[in-house]
């Protein structure tokens, strides 16, 4: 592949085919279903262990979404957000190849009765300031301004030494100018974590992707999945607390 590792906000490697994408590294199994298709564990020659996902229908959202996490991710580099190493974009093939998690989602940890008791206190805290790193990164370090739009147990991801990286930018969407806040009458993500005002309204903006984050922290300290159901009294309390959470870690 072509080396562009001297530009370190681009991806280190580009395959121009898929042919020469297999000819460095192999796959080894499959590890589950990503957004737009499946992920597999591979290895680079090097012997480096990589996540290879693949974009299965090459028409329509899931294309659009490989694009989004293509463009966005190959523009990002932060310890909280897992990086890509390489691409192809063949006509035929497209695929994304990441670093590989050892400790995979948080949402088995978190919620898997063999594994909860793995995740002490001091633990739990330090996820959830790697996410809020992570996330801060995104909002406002990255100069980009992104918002990820599906930010949920799930999609962070956790390394050998258990620091949590974000994932899946599939639907995440990047602000230009002065704007603080866009509106879709596509409403995607997933409902447990969504803001009121995004789930109801389709309005988005680093508050939305917070609000979620305060979920993804109630997860976090109580090891209990939100239902996903919503009733006026969660509204008010996570709207209310999401607005305090942000001041609280995002204008220190
Ligand atoms: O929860 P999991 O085991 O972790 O199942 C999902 C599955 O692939 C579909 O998304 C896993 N996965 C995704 N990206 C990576 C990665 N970079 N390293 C390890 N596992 C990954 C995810």
């Amino acid at each position: 592949g072509k080396d562009k590792s001297k530009d370190s906000s681009l991806p280190l490697f580009s395959f121009a085919s898929v042919t020469a994408a297999t000819e460095n590294f192999s796959i080894q199994s499959k590890l589950g279903e990503g957004g737009f298709g499946p992920v597999y564990k591979g290895r680079l020659l090097n012997g480096q262990e990589v996540a290879v996902k693949r974009l299965s229908n090459q028409s329509g959202q899931g294309l659009k979404e490989f694009k989004n996490e293509m463009m966005l991710i190959a523009k990002l580099q932060h310890r909280n957000l897992v990086r890509l190493l390489g691409c192809c974009i063949e006509q035929g093939e497209k695929i994304l190849i990441y670093e590989y998690m050892v400790n995979k989602s948080l949402d088995v940890f978190l919620f898997d009765p063999t594994k909860k008791h793995l995740l002490g206190w001091q633990l739990r805290v330090r996820i959830i300031d790697g996410i809020a790193q992570g996330l801060l990164y995104l909002h406002q370090y990255s100069r980009l301004r992104i918002i990820h739009r599906d930010l949920k147990a799930s999609n962070i991801l956790l390394d050998q030494h258990m620091n949590p990286k974000i994932s899946d930018f599939g639907m995440a969407r990047m602000f230009g100018g002065d704007e603080l806040q866009g509106n879709t009458k596509r409403i995607v993500g997933t409902y447990g974590y969504m803001s009121p005002e995004y789930a109801l309204e389709g309005v988005f903006s680093v508050k939305s992707d917070v609000f979620s984050f305060g979920v993804l922290m109630l997860e976090i300290l109580s090891s209990k999945k939100n239902t996903g159901v919503y009733n006026t009294d969660s509204f008010n309390l996570l709207g209310h607390v999401s607005d305090k959470l942000y001041s609280l870690l995002f204008d220190l």
